[in-house]
């Protein structure tokens, strides 16, 4: 089944949107498999953004992400990792779209509170950057025959 790797930024956690980000991918049907707040090194930024290592953002970034508590989540599901993004929106939340995450909730590319993994690849690596194996729950809901036609 497809993964992706999903972060609330510190902006996200300190303006108290953790609750809410869970709850819309919850209610879309998607499954939480693997779930933790934690203070991020800065040696898992550096890596973690590591195609990002040329740009003129990249201090900045590794700085605010390690600023303050992060909830760092692994959700399940098919289509999950582009279906994810979708409820993101674009990376500058004052041009994504109203009813996504980020034009919802934010004004500002730096503080666009919250990452996703944007290809199926990319989604294993930072799984397996950010999580233990034995930090993963797999789990299959009550309410599956009712998300998935079998
Ligand atoms: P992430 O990776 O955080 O999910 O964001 P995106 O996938 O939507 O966008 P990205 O990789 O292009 O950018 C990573 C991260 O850098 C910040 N950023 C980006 C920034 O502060 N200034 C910039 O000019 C850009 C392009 C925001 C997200």
């Amino acid at each position: 089944m497809e993964r992706t790797f999903l972060a609330i930024k510190p902006d996200g956690v300190q303006r108290g949107l953790v609750g809410e980000i869970i709850r819309r991918l919850e209610a879309k049907g998607f499954t939480l498999v693997g779930l933790k707040l934690m203070r991020v090194s800065k040696e898992l930024a550096e890596k973690h953004y590591d195609v990002h290592r040329e740009r003129p953002f990249f201090p900045g970034l590794v700085a605010f992400i390690t600023s303050g508590p992060v909830v760092a989540m692994v959700w399940e599901g098919e289509g999950v990792v582009a279906a994810a993004r979708k409820m993101i929106g674009a990376t500058n939340p004052l041009t994504a779209e109203p009813g996504t995450i980020r034009g919802d909730f934010g004004i500002s590319i730096g503080r666009n509170l919250i990452h996703g993994s944007d290809a199926i690849e990319t989604a294993q690596r930072e799984i397996s950057l950010w999580f233990g194996n034995e930090e993963l729950v797999p789990w299959q809901p009550a309410s599956f025959p009712w998300l998935v036609e079998s």
